[in-house]
């Protein structure tokens, strides 16, 4: 399979056409645009032009409104709650922020709890953004049963990522954003397509027995959670928060009301800020945090979480393209 190197400014060029010639929206295209473009920049492809057909395929469909104006509205002095009234979730990240920020600034801790989206990317965006504003940041949103739970050997809980920023004044925040499944769809997604084996661990077949063979746990197989028992936890708490808390489908309720045309569901996100200027230790916490970074950072064999994102945002490497994807993409434009 060939692939060509694109600059960024063509990413978001064929991203935004796509888009607004299939029903988006200028505000929604440029949201969304900015969020496939920073997962090219960071090269995390998983999440970038990669799920641009999802996103037609939805806005297609009808199941998500391009055109939604979403709702901002505070609950109370720290609760903010946007809903997204069927469309994608970036928008609403973005409309809901500025009053997250506020409230976290005045309170210490605020929270922001996202209905009726469709969140098909990464998190560390959301996160990063708080952490630009001298915030730490949790972000957690569910799926579609993707994943068997620990003794189970069928789907269950969506791959349900959570995201953590810390914010670091001068330097890049850390962050962290991980499935809480052993990898992420997307990543078995294009092993699939690329014809590689993913890792041990990653998910069983359709007879319930451990396989590296990304077709057999996307067909019929199932996907497992990270670290067993562990991540399983990890799964059913994000379940909780992104839909319990918020009154959004838990990922097997989500699958019932889903017209599996390849774009995400709908469901919920909670984003959570924490100001640390707010925690008692506002002249000391970000050089002391400094310092467990340089010794943890100075041991053998130790990156921190984010660094390989960064790396490759600083040295501007052109975001490679499967020829193949952006064929798909120039017919989806052109309304093929
Ligand atoms: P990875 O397993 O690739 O990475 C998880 C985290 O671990 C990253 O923050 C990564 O940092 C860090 N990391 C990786 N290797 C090391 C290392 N050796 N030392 C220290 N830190 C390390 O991610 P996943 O496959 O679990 O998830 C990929 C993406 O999929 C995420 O962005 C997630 O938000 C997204 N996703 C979205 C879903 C949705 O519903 N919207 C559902 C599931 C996943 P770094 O980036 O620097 O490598
Ligand atoms: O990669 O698991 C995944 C995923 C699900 C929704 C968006 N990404």
């Amino acid at each position: 399979m060939s692939n060509l190197t694109l600059p960024l400014s063509d990413i978001e060029n064929l991203a935004r056409q796509c888009l607004l010639a299939n029903g988006a929206n200028a505000a929604h295209a440029e949201a969304l645009t900015r969020t496939m473009a920073a997962a090219e920049r960071d090269g995390c492809p998983s999440h970038g032009l990669f799920r641009l057909p999802g996103y037609v395929a939805s806005l297609r469909s009808g199941k998500v409104d391009g055109n939604a104006e979403p709702v901002v509205e505070r609950l109370s002095s720290t609760v903010v709650r946007v809903d997204g009234r069927g469309s994608y979730a970036p928008l609403s990240i973005e409309l809901g922020r500025p009053q997250l920020v506020e409230a976290a600034r005045e309170h210490g801790i605020a929270a922001l709890g996202l209905v009726n989206v469709h969140h098909f990317a990464a998190l560390w965006i959301e996160v990063e953004a708080l952490t630009e504003c001298g915030l730490v940041g949790f972000a957690f949103t569910s799926y579609m049963p993707s994943v068997a739970p620990a003794g189970a050997q069928s789907a269950f809980f969506g791959t349900n990522p959570m995201a953590f920023g810390w914010p670091r004044p001068g330097k890049s925040p850390v962050i962290f954003d991980q499935a809480s499944a052993a990898m992420a769809r997307g990543e078995i997604m294009i092993a699939a397509r690329d014809g590689h084996d993913v890792a041990e661990g990653a998910g069983l077949d359709a007879d319930g027995q451990p396989t590296t063979d990304p077709k057999a746990i996307l067909e019929g197989g199932t996907q497992l959670p990270f670290g067993g028992y562990k991540g399983s936890a990890i799964a059913m708490m994000v379940e909780l928060l992104a839909a319990g808390l918020l009154g959004q489908p838990f990922s097997y309720e989500a699958a019932n009301e889903d017209n599996k045309d390849g774009g995400p569901p709908r469901g919920g996100e909670l984003i959570i800020a924490l100001d640390p200027d707010r925690f008692g230790d506002a002249e000391d916490w970000a050089a002391h945090c400094e310092a467990f970074f340089d010794a943890l950072a100075g041991l053998e064999g130790v990156r921190l979480p984010g660094a390989r994102r960064y790396t490759n945002r600083a040295q501007g490497t052109q975001p490679s393209v499967p020829q193949s994807l952006l064929d798909k993409i120039v017919e989806l434009t052109n309304g093929v």
